[in-house]
């Protein structure tokens, strides 16, 4: 094991009323909940990207983070090794079980797609090596077509096939990548994939090119056997004015309308939801009773900013609405908890990438636990419970298994009283919720 953070220790579980910054107080991997470990109920991920690769910029200032290990290397070898091992010392010291990458984070694109598919592969191959040495393995890998000028228009929307084709052999190369590390998935976020202006754009046709590298990856998948889960990341805006991947409900129907339901699940992230104006459990529902809830980018934004601020998901309260949904639709199977998340740019010292990741920790712990003592409680699920009661009714019952036409329900309601309805009694609820947290 390299040693490019020597004053962390292994970072252990101290209780709540610790004051070591290098401590769990929250996150005790054994801990039984529900009669599983903490560590299955939320199978962290930490992600290359923003762990490894993000310097920290902001479009009015350079790189801020401190990257010891990649002083004086040029050598782009040297450099994918460096950062690997970086990578895995970080997650083994954080007892973080799981990673996710994109095929440009851990390797350089080449000057011809056969380079870059070699720089790629020497990547797998030393990543190969660190998973089988720590045991941490790969939630999942993707591609990026988002960052290189070519996908300035689009990737599978582009106006140009030559680009489409350059952006479905990096999916075919970053799949196979991901299969070979034992992936449990395989993300399509649509970066480029949306428009800034319907003047030069032709909506239906660029939908219908989505739509078919979404086909070709699923085709793809089962050519080479890869058995992980695919997902769709949903985010509205960012980079492009306006993404196809709106939210949650859009990419459903999307998949519907395209014959794809049922092979793509979605992955949730946070502060996609909130750029969206849902909250992060409205996406979760909707994903989850579509039986399409397949992981989440655990982050949040800024209450003060609206655009994807990528921090670590701090909020216990957040934390515990999020392991509600969890909870409830049964655990994960091939998902996890990735924090797409990133330090601020004033946080710049490695050592502030422990903290960051603890902080997230430590909070979705204590969701975990807050949203298992609320199952137990079963407050919530009996006023909820309680609400539809009327449901249950000969009335209720008449509509929901559709005996009852309009002219009945006619009948029925020129002969009864002005209904009664009861309070929803929100106040009472959210206080409710104050008392697990
Ligand atoms: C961008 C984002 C991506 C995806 C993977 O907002 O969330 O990092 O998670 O491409
Ligand atoms: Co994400």
């Amino acid at each position: 094991m390299s040693d490019h953070f020597p004053h962390v220790p292994r970072i252990e579980f101290e209780g709540p009323e610790s004051d070591n910054p290098f401590a769990f107080r929250h996150y005790q991997a054994d801990r039984l909940v529900e009669g599983k470990p903490m560590r299955d109920h939320l199978r962290f991920a930490s992600c290359f990207w923003h762990t490894m690769r993000n310097g920290l910029a902001d479009p009015f200032g350079d790189p801020t983070a401190d990257m010891p290990w990649e002083s004086g290397r040029r050598d782009p070898l040297d450099l994918i090794r460096v950062r690997l091992d970086a990578f895995f010392e970080l997650l083994s010291k954080l007892s973080i079980g799981h990673w996710c990458f994109h095929d440009r984070d851990i390797a350089p694109e080449g000057s011809t797609p056969a380079e870059s598919e070699r720089l790629l592969d020497a990547a797998v191959a030393h990543a190969e090596g660190l998973q089988n040495a720590t045991g941490i393995r790969t939630l999942w890998g993707t591609a990026n077509l988002f960052s290189h000028p070519r996908y300035v228009h689009g990737a599978a929307t582009s106006d140009s096939p030559e680009v489409f084709a350059r952006a479905a052999a990096q999916v075919a190369t970053a799949m196979e990548a991901t299969q070979r590390l034992g992936g449990r998935g395989y993300v399509f976020w649509g970066g480029r994939e949306g428009y800034s202006t319907l003047l030069n754009t032709d909506l239906a046709r660029e939908q219908r090119h989505l739509a078919r590298m979404l086909q070709l990856a699923a085709t793809h998948a089962d050519t080479i056997g890869f058995t992980g889960s695919l997902y769709i990341e949903p985010k509205p805006q960012e980079p492009t004015i306006h993404q196809y991947d709106f939210d949650a409900a859009t990419c459903l129907a999307f998949l519907r309308e395209h014959g794809l339901a049922g092979r793509f699940k979605l992955n949730i992230e946070t502060n996609h939801a909130t750029l969206a104006g849902h909250s992060m459990e409205h996406e979760l529902q909707v994903a989850a009773a579509a039986g399409a809830l397949g992981s989440i980018d655990a982050n949040m934004g800024d209450e003060h900013a609206g655009w994807d601020t990528d921090r670590f998901p701090t909020d216990p309260m957040l934390a515990t609405k999020v392991m509600l949904e969890v909870l409830a639709m049964g655990g994960f199977s091939d998902g996890g908890l990735n924090f797409d998340a990133k330090r601020r740019r004033g946080s710049f010292e490695p050592i502030d990438l422990v903290h960051a990741h603890v902080a997230g920790m430590d909070a979705f712990a204590r969701g975990l636990l807050a949203a298992a003592a609320i199952r137990a409680d079963g407050r919530f699920a009996r006023a909820r419970h309680e609400r539809y009661a009327g449901w249950d009714s000969p009335l209720g019952r008449s509509i929901e298994d559709g005996t009852a036409t309009l002219a009945s329900l006619r009948d029925h309601a020129r002969a009864a009283p002005e209904p009664t309805l009861t309070s929803s009694r929100q106040e009472v609820l959210e206080s409710w919720m104050w008392r697990f947290i």
